[in-house]
């Protein structure tokens, strides 16, 4: 089981109708590329390995003579290049798109590129585990070119292991005693389950980055990491410490525009090119929370984020750079009701639209605070026009109940994805900016905070990988719908039972709301512990914090009042049909009025219940509905095996438990605040 744990999605456990699907597949297996560690190469070894699991068939190599029927694997032009021969209507395929067709016996799966014929060989396995390989064509083409996973993953932790920031799955798989794992197994089955899902880089250090990776001794360690992603078409990115020249290098300054500086970071970037040829680029958190950073000497966050991606041009490397950027040491919220952290992406980024190199692409986090249980859309989206952007999002549930409660994300990305900027009063979804469609930009995409660890489930929890699936789905192609993609992904984790898939569909699709209703609703934030541990509740520490993560709760009133009229001003940095909507409380959607808005626990929302009012029932009814998933799991006894049954059932009904704590918590810490007690007799003295 620990091993089918490692296999998450991939399992390749046989289906009920395997003698029917058998008959329909060839068996004969073309693999147009049989060099070692070529994706091809990997694909036919997947399609041998995946077949024999689901329907039994064992794929014999292809001979001298090439049979009438077989299932084909490889490029478009490795086809072409076989069988100069056959008729082929061309497919109309981008980098890393696949074609897949299924008829008269044959199967032809074809990439644009290797990794796309990798990618297709997955969705064929897919398809099959799925119970489906009659005839079918298939054209699939990834809507975004950036499709990277980050993982926060520290060289060191003081102990052996190299710990993972905000990781609830057990230590790094890459470092350990501060250098790179002699034994990179796990690099390599996570490459592979990422190439499953479209994925096509990993960064594997945090952006919290330590200047040693830059060792000679390190660089060639990260070499191996390449060489165990290579196979399946996975590029290694770095996060980079901008202190660099400093720290390691000897330097006295790292003023992006010193020319020691920029040799530095050349023959660095040299350095890693000469050991990995197709290294992805780099990742760089600058001037934030205590990060080093271009500001430091007075240069511009472009000025900085240019420097490394000139390094890079020659070798065809991205810079990401983080917009993840501010100071929260000028925030001090009883300075000014004006000052606000939401405001600092657009105020440090606005101005520098157009100033970027070509491969730089500005990495945003979802909302404009930091992953909490629901955010607006980052304004900063509509600003950037001349730049690229890519979407950060966090599969690592840091303030979501960090993979002890189940929170399936799906359903908030999509609507996220879904928003429209209205950017010049012209539609300007989320989706359509980070696939560069809405401002013509090559290069944008998504990037994943997934933190996986040592842990035999990666995650944590085995229903957590629902999460890491969805979003290699969703990145590839915005509109997936969440239930549809949950579906899918349950057959292939846990097998095709009807009662199964209903049972997990039930609870992943109450989760998120569950958890926005137990933990923080109204657009509040989560009211969790905000001075470190991110986990469990803890709302009187969501004011006077020095994060400037703030929900300015007294007596009488709460919520940030971030109008334009009144407030700190965010709501201006939307578009203005958008800005519009937040800036009068009553336009604003009332899952967000206290984002945008200071209320007092006496307003009434439209549902005519009062703001606490609606605290306390939120929370009871959230609570509540975490109470039914232990019960409701329960009905799958003997319906998968036994290990995993316990192991979810352990965090079911700690999440019940815990979702008891935080209603209270919430509910008491309110009252006490507003001495308003519960119509409904639940809180108050009684
Ligand atoms: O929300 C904060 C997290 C930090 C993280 C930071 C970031 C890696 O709590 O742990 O640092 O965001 O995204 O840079």
């Amino acid at each position: 089981v620990a091993e089918d744990g490692l296999n998450a999605w991939l399992r390749y456990a046989p289906v009920p109708n395997a003698d029917a699907l058998r008959a329909q597949i060839p068996t004969t297996l073309v693999v147009l590329n049989t060099t070692e560690g070529s994706p091809v190469n990997t694909a036919g070894k997947e399609l041998s390995q995946g077949l024999k699991g689901i329907v039994g068939l064992r794929l014999a190599p292809c001979g001298k003579s090439r049979p009438r029927q077989a299932l084909t694997v490889g490029t478009v032009a490795q086809f072409l290049d076989a069988n100069p021969t056959v008729r082929f209507d061309l497919p109309e395929l981008i980098n890393d798109g696949f074609y897949i067709s299924v008829s008269g016996g044959n199967v032809r799966i074809l990439g644009q590129n290797e990794r796309g014929a990798l990618y297709g060989a997955f969705h064929y396995l897919s398809l099959v585990s799925q119970g489906n390989a009659s005839d079918l064509v298939v054209t699939s083409n990834p809507e975004a070119p950036v499709r990277w996973v980050n993982q926060w993953d520290n060289m060191q932790d003081g102990g052996t292991h190299g710990s993972v920031e905000r990781g609830y799955g057990g230590p790094s798989i890459f470092f350990w005693q501060g250098r790179i794992r002699p034994d990179l197994t796990r690099a390599g089955q996570y490459a592979r389950l990422l190439a499953s899902i479209g994925i096509n880089a990993v960064v594997v250090n945090n952006v919290n980055a330590n200047a040693t990776l830059l060792s000679p001794e390190n660089m060639d360690g990260l070499a191996r990491i390449a060489n165990a992603f290579r196979p399946y078409g996975v590029q290694l990115g770095l996060s980079l410490n901008f202190a660099s020249p400093e720290l390691y290098g000897g330097l006295h300054t790292s003023d992006p525009f010193d020319k020691s500086v920029i040799a530095f970071w050349q023959n660095v970037t040299d350095n890693l090119y000469s050991r990995i040829p197709d290294m992805a680029g780099y990742l760089v958190k600058a001037n934030s929370e205590g990060q080093p950073g271009p500001l430091t000497y007075n240069r511009t966050l472009a000025d900085g984020a240019n420097m490394f991606a000139r390094t890079l041009q020659k070798y065809g490397g991205i810079c990401m750079f983080r917009a993840f950027v501010y100071d929260y040491r000028t925030l001090n919220q009883t300075l000014s009701w004006k000052a606000d952290r939401a405001n600092a992406a657009v105020e440090y980024f606005d101005k520098l639209d157009g100033k970027f190199e070509p491969n730089v692409v500005i990495q945003i986090k979802y909302g404009p605070i930091d992953f909490q249980v629901r955010e607006p859309v980052s304004p900063l989206f509509s600003h950037l026009q001349n730049t690229g952007s890519a979407i950060e999002l966090q599969i690592t549930q840091e303030y979501l109940g960090q993979q002890a409660h189940l929170v399936y994300l799906a359903p908030m990305w999509k609507e996220l994805l879904d928003f429209d900027l209205r950017v010049e009063s012209k539609p300007s979804k989320l989706s359509d900016i980070v696939s560069g469609k809405r401002f013509n930009q090559t290069l944008s995409g998504y990037a994943g905070v997934v933190n996986v660890g040592m842990n035999s489930t990666w995650l944590g929890s085995h229903l957590a990988m629902s999460n890491l699936y969805a979003y290699g789905k969703m990145a590839w192609t915005s509109s997936t719908t969440p239930e549809g993609v949950l579906g899918e992904w349950t057959k292939l984790t846990f097998g095709h039972d009807a009662q199964v898939i209903d049972v997990i569909k039930r609870l992943s699709m109450a989760s998120w709301p569950a958890y926005e209703d137990y933990s923080g609703n109204l657009g509040v934030q989560t009211l969790t512990d905000i001075l470190n541990a991110h986990y469990g509740p803890n709302p009187g520490s969501q004011d006077g914090n020095p994060w400037g993560q703030w929900t300015r709760a007294d007596a009488f009133s709460i919520g940030m009042d971030r109008t334009d009229k009144n407030g700190t001003g965010f709501a201006g940095q939307y578009p203005p049909e958008v800005a519009a909507m937040y800036e009068e409380v009553e336009t604003t959607p009332e899952n967000l009025i206290l984002w945008f808005h200071h209320l007092p626990y006496t307003h009434v929302l439209k549902s005519g219940k009062t703001i606490i009012q609606h605290f306390y029932d939120a929370h009871y009814r959230g609570s509540a509905v975490a109470q039914t998933f232990p019960e409701i799991w329960k009905t799958l006894k003997g319906k998968i095996d036994q290990e995993r049954f316990d192991h979810v059932l352990f965090r079911l009904v700690y999440q019940a438990g815990h979702a008891i704590v935080w209603r209270d918590s919430i509910c008491n810490f309110y009252f006490n605040k507003s001495g308003i007690p519960d119509e409904l007799g639940r809180v108050g003295n009684y």
